[in-house]
């Protein structure tokens, strides 16, 4: 809960996310990551949730930003980027808050390269999405508010 009260939900992008909409937009898209932060501020208001939206290219500061999370926030839509392929470390950070995390990638992983079939972070996911570009980010806003109704 926030200091308003208002329920809040976590909105995480990892290395490279940045660039979206520049960065290689046969696989990523054209929209930016401000566009995403618009699509999901608008999709958690609708259900009168707010959103926190950070992006890193460090992997320490997506834990810490997990570690605050604890407490703060209904649960938090991540796209790890590549340190889904990498980081035993984010996985740690999730299993040690306890908060549901939806899993999100733009591309459909499982359609590339070898080494983005497998994930860290997948086992400690409460839900993973794929391959649905950025609408991607909004399903995971709405499960995640669909599983804090539970
Ligand atoms: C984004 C990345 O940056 C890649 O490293 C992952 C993911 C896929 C995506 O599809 O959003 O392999």
């Amino acid at each position: 809960m926030s200091e308003n009260n208002t329920p809040r939900i976590l909105v995480l992008n990892g290395p490279n996310l940045n660039l979206l909409g520049t960065r290689e937009p046969e696989i990523y898209g054209h929209e930016t990551l401000n566009d995403v932060e618009e699509l999901c501020r608008a999709a958690a208001g609708t259900a009168g949730y707010e959103v926190e939206f950070l992006q890193s290219n460090h992997e320490g500061v997506l834990i810490d930003a997990i570690h605050a999370a604890r407490g703060a926030v209904a649960g938090i839509v991540f796209n790890p980027g590549a340190f889904t392929h990498t980081s035993v470390a984010l996985a740690d950070a999730i299993s040690g808050v306890q908060l549901p995390v939806i899993e999100v990638h733009i591309s459909n992983v499982h359609r590339r390269e070898a080494f983005r079939h497998h994930s860290y972070i997948s086992p400690v996911a409460a839900s993973i999405i794929v391959g649905a570009g950025v609408n991607g980010y909004v399903l995971g806003v709405q499960q995640l508010i669909h599983l804090a109704g539970k």
